[in-house]
């Protein structure tokens, strides 16, 4: 992309509104705009993070077996009158009437409509384990909708739903998720620590959420310093193996882990008392386990082995795709701006013309953003004639991980600058060396989506 033909409004001066550094970035790098309070339009350099992020998420889900798919934002109430929600969930649903005066409502999540689906098309345990997911648009009309994108009224979700034969299964599908999960954030560069938390109007017992540690958290955390050494890395995993995902999620919750809905003062005070940590977190996940909660009132049975109906288990599984993007800038920013990891980077890499107009830099840039799009990499080349300053400012506000810059002075002697954003160190090379040295950062992240 030519920045001379891009659309990055980006702000100078900060926005009072903002009270957190990610807010903050996001509207100074041209990325949303406030709709109306917790609404917003992604625009293009913002847009293009959330696809990033929305890729990563349908790959590892792929990976682990579930089923991707897309359900409506708007529902009828009548599903939730059966499962009996309707009248629980309260002022967080968006209702609204038709014009044939039915009730509908903006889909805060979607365990009615998926198990809807499922009871008219299964009916077999022979289909099962099923997992399907989507990723959709959510409405929560929250009391409280602040910092940006974190807390929003609409904001989008990957949610997921298994369907199993029994509880074990159900587990099964449950610890699945949780090694899904912690792949999809490490690729995206985050430490998402698993935690016991509360299932609030989801229901069921079994769950946990994922918690990014960082001090503008919403969220209360308490927890076992060891906790933050697991890494999950590359390790190869069978996700049918019962027995390594169990191990995995034994290993990753073995330590104390708790938000402040579960936190137990007395198991936390036998932790050793220098690895005890009370800090603050961001939820960018949750995994449920629920059993028969939605299945047994809304006759989501299947026919068992032995011939009989019984109402399958289930779980759900969210990740806050949205949220997710605040998340990560609150974990990887400095002064300057954005720094963002390689795996959700809106560019590739940021291609600085230091002297636009001047034919020999300008044939430079050209020649170097064909060869870098030939590697399949996605180059941001400013183009415009602002003045070199400038134009690093905003190549550092937005946060690309790479820049090349150009200028005759380095020309004269073959070479051009490659710069990391998150070390500031440069080192000269030719372009041809640049472009096969971004190749090969960049090739262990390359994103197919689905
Ligand atoms: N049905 C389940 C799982 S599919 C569910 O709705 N889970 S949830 O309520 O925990 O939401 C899943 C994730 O969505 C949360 O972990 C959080 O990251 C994100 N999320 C929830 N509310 C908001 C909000 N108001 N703004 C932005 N993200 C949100």
């Amino acid at each position: 992309m030519r920045l001379s033909r891009y659309f990055l409004p980006v702000l100078k001066e900060t926005p009072a509104e903002a009270q957190i550094v990610s807010h903050r970035y996001m509207l100074r790098a041209g990325m949303i705009k406030q709709a109306s309070a917790g609404i917003y339009s992604w625009l293009p350099l913002g847009f293009k993070v959330l696809r990033k992020i929305e890729n990563i998420v349908h790959e590892e889900q792929v990976r682990a077996g579930h089923i991707p798919m897309l359900m409506p934002t708007l529902q009828s109430a009548d599903l939730w009158r059966e499962s009996g929600r309707y009248d629980d969930y309260g002022q967080e649903m968006l209702r609204v009437t038709d014009r044939h005066g039915r009730d509908m409502l903006y889909g805060p999540t979607n365990e009615e409509l998926i198990t809807d689906i499922f009871r008219s098309h299964v009916s077999s345990y022979r289909d099962l384990p099923l997992t399907l997911y989507h990723i959709q648009w959510k409405f929560r009309d929250e009391i409280r909708p602040r910092f940006g994108v974190m807390r929003g009224r609409e904001f989008l979700m990957k949610d997921g739903y298994n369907f199993d034969l029994t509880k074990e299964d159900a587990l099964h599908a449950y610890n699945r998720h949780l090694v899904s999960y912690l792949r999809t954030y490490e690729r995206m560069g985050l430490q998402a620590i698993p935690m016991r938390a509360d299932s609030g109007p989801i229901g069921g017992d079994d769950t946990h959420e994922f918690l990014v540690l960082a001090d503008t958290g919403e969220s209360e955390v308490f927890y076992d310093s060891q906790i933050t050494e697991l890494k999950f890395g590359d390790r190869e995993i069978d996700y049918d193996s019962r027995e390594q995902c169990q191990a995995v999620l034994e290993e990753f919750t073995s330590r104390y882990a708790r938000t402040d809905e579960t936190h137990d003062e007395a198991v936390f005070n036998q932790i050793p008392e220098g690895r005890r940590r009370v800090a603050r977190g961001i939820e960018v996940g949750q995994i449920f386990y629920f059993g028969t909660k939605y299945s047994e009132p809304m006759g989501a049975t299947v026919q068992g082995p032995d011939g009989k109906a019984v109402p399958v288990h289930m779980g759900s599984h969210g990740i806050g795709v949205s949220r997710l993007v605040g998340a990560i800038i609150e974990a990887s920013h400095d002064d300057r701006g954005i720094i963002w990891p390689e795996g959700v980077t809106p560019f590739h890499v940021g291609i600085v013309n230091l002297k636009s107009g001047d034919a020999e830099a300008d044939a430079a840039c050209e020649s170097l953003y064909a060869a870098l799009e030939a590697k399949g990499l996605e180059p941001l080349y400013d183009d415009t004639d602002e003045r070199a300053g400038g134009k690093f400012a905003t190549m550092d506000l937005i946060g690309l991980p790479w820049r090349i810059t150009v200028g005759p002075r380095g020309l004269k002697n073959g070479v051009v600058e490659l710069t990391s954003r998150r070390t500031g160190e440069s080192e000269e090379m030719s372009p041809e060396a640049a472009v096969e040295r971004v190749a090969q950062i960049y090739a262990p992240h390359m994103v197919r989506g689905i």
